[in-house]
């Protein structure tokens, strides 16, 4: 590898990668694994940490995966400590793990918007407090978020969701500026509309066969008019992990097939035979 190309390798780094038993996190740690990182990861039960962990070896990866609430401190501290203990200090963390309530506002519940806040944005607030330490030790460290559209644009029924993207648009950019003196950077991958399990209520098909008018409508609102793969994040991921990205800081890059630079069209002048269309089955 040409010592260029090595700014880009993740060889011999400690990932932590937050909520990764599918879905985006699985992807960001393939992509890791790949680029010669440790994995270690956590989700909220045993049954989606076992899941992880044999989607992880069906790939050839040797995880560490262990049930961690991101919401809990003593579970993130003790998730930390025992990283620590059986695979190494943490050098890169991506606050992935989040979860969004499609409520109307004046229908929602204190409990149900604190939910919300609590994992996608105080979440990330006690993951990356518990990895801070080791990595002001090392004069070194990666954090990374989860921002989404949502970090910039309201929509109807998910209040709660869009605050805590905000906030976390606004994490990014304060751990940046207080902990940038120690070589940490910080920044946040910001996706458009990609297909997982968090997206597929708004790709169901009608019970007339028909798209779900949501899918129309995101499809008339991005360039490429198709949903994002996991995989068009990978790449993003791992250089924001990497070397390569060390003087970029507090920034929100979004990969969001243009969604964000473009006003839209008429969501009834498409043509669907000429969509890419997702495999549901690969939208994991
Ligand atoms: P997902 O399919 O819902 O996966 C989220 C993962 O986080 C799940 O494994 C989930 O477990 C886990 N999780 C939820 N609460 C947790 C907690 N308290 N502690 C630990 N793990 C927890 O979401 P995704 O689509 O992959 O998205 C991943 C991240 O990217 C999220 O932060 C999301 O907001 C953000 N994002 C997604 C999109 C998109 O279009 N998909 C776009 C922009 C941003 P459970 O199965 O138990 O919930
Ligand atoms: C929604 C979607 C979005 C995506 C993502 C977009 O209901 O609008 O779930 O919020 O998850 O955050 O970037």
């Amino acid at each position: 590898m040409s010592d260029f190309l090595k700014n880009f390798s993740l060889e011999g780094k400690v990932a932590w990668i937050t909520g990764a038993s599918y879905g985006l996190g699985l992807a960001y740690a393939v992509a890791y694994a790949e680029s010669g990182a440790k994995i270690v990861f956590n989700d909220i039960n045993q049954e989606l940490v076992d899941k992880g962990l044999a989607e992880y070896e069906k790939r050839g990866i040797k995880a560490f995966g262990k049930v961690c609430d991101v919401t809990k401190e003593d579970q993130v501290q003790a998730f930390v400590a025992a990283v620590e203990k059986e695979v190494g200090t943490i050098d890169i963390l991506v606050n992935n793990a989040g979860i969004i309530k499609r409520i109307p506002m004046h229908e929602m519940s204190v409990e149900q918007w604190n939910q919300v806040i609590d994992v996608d944005l105080t979440g990330p607030f006690i993951c990356s407090k518990a990895v801070l330490p080791a990595m002001m030790e090392k004069k070194s460290g990666k954090i990374i978020n989860a921002c989404s559209m949502m970090s910039e644009f309201g929509r109807e029924t998910v209040s709660a969701y869009a605050a805590a993207k905000g906030g976390l648009k606004m994490l990014t950019r304060n751990i940046c500026s207080e902990y940038g003196q120690y070589n940490i950077q910080c920044n946040a991958i910001g996706p458009g509309y990609i297909a997982t399990p968090q997206t597929a209520p708004l790709r169901e098909k009608q019970p007339d066969g028909s798209m779900h008018p949501f899918d129309r409508f995101i499809r008339s609102k991005t360039p490429a008019q198709r949903w994002g793969r996991t995989e068009d994040l990978m790449g993003l991921a791992v250089f924001l992990a990497s070397p390569a990205s060390d003087f970029i800081n507090g920034q929100v890059v979004y990969i969001d097939g243009g969604i964000s630079a473009y006003i839209g069209q008429d969501p009834g002048n498409l043509d669907p035979s000429k969509f890419t269309d997702i495999d549901e089955s690969t939208a994991q």
